[in-house]
């Protein structure tokens, strides 16, 4: 059947979050003792795809743990120009590619040594990959893995890896129970809009370190469905882009806890002008309650069964889009 692997592997999510948090924190050890000696003066996230996006979110997440600056770029930007995005500060640099064969991210990480003799993180599906054989750390979420083309719980899964060797384990617990919840509460109803042939315009904003998810949710609708969507930050969308609203526009839109005022008014905006809107994080009927952005995660599997819905609905099959393959080695 048409996206069943992907169909398994979403839904698979509270489960798979929930023993990479139970597996002994052993690997993270090494990681900590150097986050602990902090002989480095950046921290730089890279990626490529929906590695990227991770990268971005990451980037978010740390800069307000982390006690030196944060950045997060595509691997392809580091390899093509090193000169604009590394100089010779020493950087930890956390490099994210599920298959750990990605072309670009072997060559950012190769750069990153040569330039700035940075310590490298692999954070990874594929624990025994050319990535991991190359880097100083692994952060493995191996039990992620996917048969699928399109990236679901490995993206969820190895931010998760990332942020329990970033902080302690106990803020994320209750991430898995909060992801069942919200599937039982809202899954059908989400797969169901994303299926809805009136639809032309997908569209999703998100700000601040939620920004990432916004760029994620838009490349799962296009890589599963082969329909373009956009992502923009909340208020960027009012600078012109929200002239293309009109009815059969689907449009989510994430709240951060410090912007959600403004936030919310962009997405009523949105709504005035004809579009159905899923405000993440809102109260309204139609959004998803979150206690706050903390918990977006969660809400990232009630995503994928949009994107899901979406591609079925017009009969392609998300295991294997006609157009992508699971890795890019150039
Ligand atoms: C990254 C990636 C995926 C994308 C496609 C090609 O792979 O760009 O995000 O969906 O399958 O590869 P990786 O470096 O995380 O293995």
């Amino acid at each position: 059947m048409r996206g069943e692997a992907t169909r398994r592997e979403i839904l698979s999510q509270p489960d798979v979050w929930a023993s990479c948090l139970a597996a002994p924190p052993a690997q993270d050890e090494a990681l900590k003792e150097e986050i602990r000696r902090a002989r480095f003066d950046r921290l730089l996230v890279t990626g490529c795809g929906s590695s990227y996006y991770l990268a971005l979110l990451i980037a978010g997440y740390l800069r307000t743990r982390a006690a030196v600056p944060v950045d997060a770029h595509p691997a392809g930007e580091i390899w093509l120009h090193p000169d604009l995005h590394v100089d010779r500060t020493r950087y930890l640099a956390i490099c994210v590619s599920r298959s750990g064969r990605t072309s670009e991210v072997l060559h950012a990480r190769e750069i990153l040594t040569a330039k700035s003799q940075a310590r490298t993180v692999a954070l990874t599906c594929t624990p025994n990959g050319a990535l991991a054989q190359v880097c100083d750390h692994v952060l493995s979420a191996e039990m992620a893995q996917e048969e699928s083309v399109v990236m679901t719980r490995s993206f969820t899964t190895m931010f998760l890896q990332l942020a329990r060797a970033f902080s302690d384990a106990g803020s994320l617990a209750s991430l898995p129970a909060r992801a069942r919840t919200l599937l039982t509460a809202h899954g059908r109803r989400m797969e169901a809009l994303g299926s809805q042939a009136k639809f032309a315009r997908v569209i999703f904003l998100a700000s601040g370190s939620l920004y990432g998810f916004a760029r994620e949710a838009a490349l799962k609708v296009e890589e599963m469905s082969l329909t373009p969507a956009t992502a923009y930050h909340v208020l960027e969308f009012r600078h012109g882009p929200i002239a293309v609203v009109e009815p059969g526009t689907l449009a989510v839109c994430w709240l951060t806890d410090a912007g959600r005022e403004q936030e919310r008014r962009v997405a009523e905006e949105t709504r005035w002008l004809g579009a159905e809107v899923v405000v993440i994080g809102g109260d309204g009927p139609q959004d998803i309650p979150l206690s706050g952005e903390g918990e977006a995660l969660a809400a990232m599997p009630l995503i994928h069964l949009l994107a899901l819905g979406r591609a079925l609905a017009r009969s392609r099959d998300p295991d294997r889009p006609r157009t992508i393959g699971h890795v890019v080695e150039i």
